[in-house]
């Protein structure tokens, strides 16, 4: 999940990095040093699992350490140290950059990008600082008698200072490319706003500081923006269920981004968990939607309130209401059709379910494929009818990240769940704190659904 984001703030430690140590370099300002490099995830891995990786042997950290079968001459794992430590990154020209930002690189692109790479990097070897180093780091070959991982760390000689100069340029460009990656606009300033004001005057003494400092103000940045309070869907049900009533949900969003869906795996959630739900057929209006939804009640074994197609939603919304409460059910999903935000009549009927069936929670469901739009749809829909929050779904498929990072601080309401498949258990309670890992660390964690 979110690769294009992860991939995009990796980049920016690299390149701030670069633009440092070649600036310190001119100024005679550098030393190699021995130690340990890390990368911006395994920096991000090392804050996360301090204790336990404290544990192990530190060589297990180091990408470095791992390539120990290194060919003399170029080989892969060359190619790929080289590409972490962000070398080839500053031989390549913007319009190369953009252009291979703009399609999903196979493999085979991208080794064949890199081979291209190497030939240019063997022509300016004689002359670059960078080169130098890795000709006396193949002498080495990284790895020292106690297995520890040496080359590409350097320390300055006269500690830096990182400056808006410095970082000007750098930031610009993951302003562009968190847009890209379809970021709001207003997200991706905040961001670069914030890394801005937390970089602007360290200072520095090791290249590494500059990896750790921009992991730490990229992620406070992030850390910000995605948390935003609320109560869960779980809590307003026990809230409700003290003063006997049952908790109203009512979702609302455009076609297809998967509200019926949602609600067969919300029925599923909930009762799992001890709780009654039913569902309200809302649904009037597309052919054949009676039936999915039907199927999904029956398939979870939830009661289901429908009237016929055509019927009006509201009485449908209102008789599942009434059908709860006499029941003592803790729980009523409200289906409705998909509409765009520009259909004046949907938009009033939608006003109408809501008037009727009272709902405590107005929940968005939006498609986080669709990126900026679904931010876009949220906004709008925010404007209508005064959302209280959002589910994002397809998150499992989303690899730009864009607009999970972007859609709660925009209409500044949480994200409930995540969407994360296309069975009944694929929701996910959404947690600022997992987000945050999701965004920061290198290995994807596997996505943990509670039984
Ligand atoms: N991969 C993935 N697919 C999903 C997810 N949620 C829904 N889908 C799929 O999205 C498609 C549309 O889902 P629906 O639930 O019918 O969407 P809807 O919003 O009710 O659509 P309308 O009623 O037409 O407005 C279906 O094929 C779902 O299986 C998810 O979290 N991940
Ligand atoms: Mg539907």
């Amino acid at each position: 999940m979110f690769e294009s984001l992860k991939k995009k703030f990796s980049r920016t430690s690299e390149k701030l990095e670069e633009e440092i140590i070649e600036e310190a370099e001119a100024e005679d300002n550098l030393q190699e040093e021995k130690g340990t490099r890390f990368s911006f995830f395994s920096f991000g891995r090392k804050n996360k699992e301090e204790k336990e990786e404290d544990k192990e042997d530190e060589s297990n950290l180091l990408p470095e350490a791992e390539d120990t079968s290194m060919d003399e001459e170029t080989s892969a794992d060359e190619v790929e140290e080289d590409k972490k430590s962000g070398f080839f990154s500053r031989f390549r020209s913007s319009d190369d950059e953009a252009e291979e930002d703009s399609e999903e690189d196979s493999e085979e692109e991208v080794e064949e990008d890199l081979e291209e790479d190497i030939e240019e990097v063997q022509e300016e070897k004689k002359s670059h600082f960078w080169s130098r180093n890795k000709d006396k780091d193949k002498n080495k070959e990284d790895i020292s008698a106690d297995g520890e991982a040496t080359g590409g760390l350097f320390s300055f000689v006269r500690e830096k200072t990182i400056s808006e100069k410095h970082v000007e340029d750098i930031l610009f460009e993951l302003e562009m490319e968190l847009l890209q990656a379809d970021v709001a606009m207003e997200v991706a300033s905040e961001v670069v706003d914030s890394v801005k004001n937390d970089l602007v005057g360290k200072k520095i003494k090791r290249s590494n500081d500059i990896t750790e400092y921009t992991f730490l103000a990229l992620r406070n940045a992030v850390a910000e923006i995605i948390d935003i309070p609320g109560k869960s869907m779980t809590e307003m049900i026990e809230a409700k269920k003290q003063e006997g009533e049952p908790l109203v949900v009512m979702f609302v969003g455009i076609n297809g981004t998967g509200k019926t869906t949602t609600i067969g795996k919300l029925a599923n959630y909930y009762l799992k968990r001890g709780y009654t739900p039913v569902i309200a057929a809302s649904d009037t209006f597309r052919a054949g939607a009676i039936e999915q939804v039907t199927y999904h009640a029956d398939n979870v074994g939830v009661k289901i309130i429908k009237h016929k197609k055509g019927s009006d939603p509201a009485a449908v919304a209102f008789d599942a209401v009434e059908h709860a409460k006499a029941q003592g059910k803790e729980l009523v999903l409200i289906d409705t059709a998909g509409r765009m935000q520009t259909n004046t009549n949907l938009m009033d009927e939608m006003k109408k379910i809501k008037r009727v069936s009272k709902p405590d929670l107005l929940v968005f469901v939006g498609d986080a494929l669709t990126g900026n739009d679904a931010t876009e749809q949220a906004k709008k829909f925010n404007e209508a009818i005064d959302i209280d929050g959002v589910i994002l779904t397809k998150a499992d498929a989303d690899s730009k990240g864009g607009a999970s990072l972007s859609i709660g601080y925009v209409i500044k309401k949480p994200i409930m769940f995540l969407g994360v498949g296309q069975g009944y258990d694929d929701i996910k309670e959404y947690d600022a704190e997992w987000m945050l890992n999701q965004l920061f660390s290198e290995d994807d964690e596997a996505i943990e659904v509670e039984e």
